[in-house]
């Protein structure tokens, strides 16, 4: 084994860069390819993009997407280069025609940092770095890197961290091959027991024990959260805001509720949860979360350290998907939400669809466009509030689960019940016969679980026992009982 001190110049680094690809620190012959920082803020950035035969991307403006992302990580986007190509080249990734293209743009403009909006090997990262003397990042990279600035919380830094981690794990060997190959020095190739070869396992060492360290933290603050989600759901109808990120979640959780999120026009405004009161009106309240928003290639690795940002999300009893019809690449964003929603495992809850920013459309036919592929959703401004008066009875159809209409018989002095069925319920008739309230009445499964709740046992519906009624008229609307949110109770994630 190494004596510790040797490998901890480099090793040390790498763990306590928080993962970023940092091993090159001390490698003289690169000093043109400053790889310090992965930090792209402030940068002079040359994008590239390459569409494959299978892969999605924007005809319009292929790097659209890639070019805010770069801005949100405040990079300045000098050039940009796209390619349509079958297959990447095995070695650089673009064709060798390309990669001169790429260098003489590069020059050209000065830039210091090449963002590729493919994901790339770290061996294909390590062959473009010397054809071009430039920094490359990727998008899985630059993705991580804009949540790493982003995270606020301590939940979402190590989560964020963690990502990082696992990010750089498997890329340490090519790592260190590279460094080997460009500074001519020792061989460390696969299978050769060289300095690099020692180096390397105390890199991973390294890595590993943070990473032990940092999921055991994580573990730490989950254990709480874990607890007060099932709790919520337990007590509360749970309504979870998800969506591609800058879809107007956080702006329209603002609407709905007291607010508190932050809205941005830049891309992942939101990396936490948060949690307020949503009054349905007739003293009906949802808990409504907003959370961090999802995109197309969302890095494997922060999907799995998010997840339990996204627990709210995935035990929700009901989803809204805000979507912004007002992008070009609403379709795809919107096959992405769900695919990431199927993804994470929220599969058992209906899904809402909001068409939100219908304000933006220069042609309303747009709105009557998606209405004939989603005839159930619901277009919207959250910034006008225009059509959101909709959603409110939306939202209570859910609620309620199941309107019927039904008549209820109970004794008059079951006050409680009668001031229910008045103040929470559509009456369309009462009538009091000797000493039996009837009212004909409009009502949701989870009300009659309230009415139940409140000790309702010696009601009548259709002239049938609760149990029996609630067996024959409302079993396919399955609900649990959910108690009355209190108008008092308010929770902060
Ligand atoms: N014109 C218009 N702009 C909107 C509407 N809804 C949201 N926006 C704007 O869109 C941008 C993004 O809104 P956010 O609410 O931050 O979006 P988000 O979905 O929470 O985004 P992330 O948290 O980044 O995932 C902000 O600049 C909002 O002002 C809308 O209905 N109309
Ligand atoms: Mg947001």
């Amino acid at each position: 084994m190494a004596p510790p001190e040797k490998g901890l110049t480099r090793g040390a680094t790498v763990a306590s860069r928080l993962g970023r690809r940092n091993v090159y620190d001390g490698c003289v012959n690169m000093a043109d390819v400053d790889r310090d920082e992965l930090r792209v803020a402030a940068e002079r950035a040359v994008l590239v993009g390459v569409a494959h035969s299978r892969g999605y991307y924007d005809e319009e403006d292929p790097l659209s997407e890639l070019r805010a992302l770069a801005q949100t990580a405040g990079a300045e986007v000098v050039g940009e280069l796209f390619q349509k190509r079958g297959k990447p080249d095995g070695r650089t990734f673009l064709g060798k025609g390309k990669v001169q293209e790429l260098a003489a743009l590069i020059a050209m403009n000065g830039a210091r940092l090449v963002i590729f909006d493919n994901e790339l090997s770290p061996s294909q990262i390590g062959n473009l770095e010397e054809e071009t003397s430039c920094k490359i990042v990727d998008r899985s990279e630059l993705i991580l890197d804009i949540f790493a600035n982003r995270a606020a919380t301590a939940q979402a830094k190590l989560q964020v961290e963690i990502a990082q981690l696992e990010y750089t794990y498997p890329r340490l060997r090519a790592m260190w091959d590279h460094l080997g190959q460009v500074t001519g020095g020792a061989p460390v190739g696969i299978g050769t027991r060289g300095p690099g070869e020692q180096q390397l396992e105390i890199d991973r060492r390294l890595v590993q024990n943070r990473l032990t360290h940092l999921k055991r933290e994580l573990e730490h603050i989950l254990e709480r959260s874990t607890r007060e989600v099932a709790q919520r759901n337990q007590i509360h109808f749970t309504v979870g805001l998800v969506g591609y990120t800058n879809a107007g979640k956080s702006t329209l959780f603002n609407r709905l509720t007291a607010g508190g999120a932050f809205a941005d026009p830049k891309l992942f405004a939101t990396l936490s949860t948060r949690i307020e009161r949503w009054d349905l009106g007739g003293g009906n309240a949802a808990m409504l979360s907003d959370t961090v928003g999802f995109i197309r290639n969302l890095p494997h690795h922060l999907v799995a350290s998010f997840r339990s940002t996204l627990e709210e999300t995935i035990s929700s009893k009901l989803l809204i998907i805000v979507l912004d019809v007002s992008d070009r690449n609403a379709q795809m964003q919107l096959e992405t939400v769900h695919a990431t929603l199927d993804e994470i495992g929220a599969t058992t809850q209906p899904r809402i669809l909001v068409l939100n920013k219908i304000d933006r459309l220069s042609d309303r036919r747009e709105v009557e466009a998606w209405l004939q592929k989603h005839p159930d959703a619901l277009p919207v401004s959250a910034v006008s509030g225009e059509g959101l008066e909709k959603l409110k009875p939306l939202v209570m159809e859910q609620f309620l689960g199941g309107v019927r209409e039904v008549e209820i018989a109970l004794p008059m002095g079951d006050t409680r019940e009668i001031m229910f069925l008045e103040k929470r319920t559509q009456v369309l008739d009462r009538q009091y016969e000797d000493s039996t309230a009837v009212f004909k009445v409009r009502i949701g499964r989870r009300q009659v679980d309230q009415l139940l709740a409140q000790g309702g046992s010696r009601l009548k519906i259709n002239g049938l026992k609760p149990h029996e009624a609630l067996a024959k008229y409302w079993e396919d609307a399955k609900v649990e009982a959910v108690k009355r949110v209190r108008p008092h109770e308010k929770h902060v994630g």
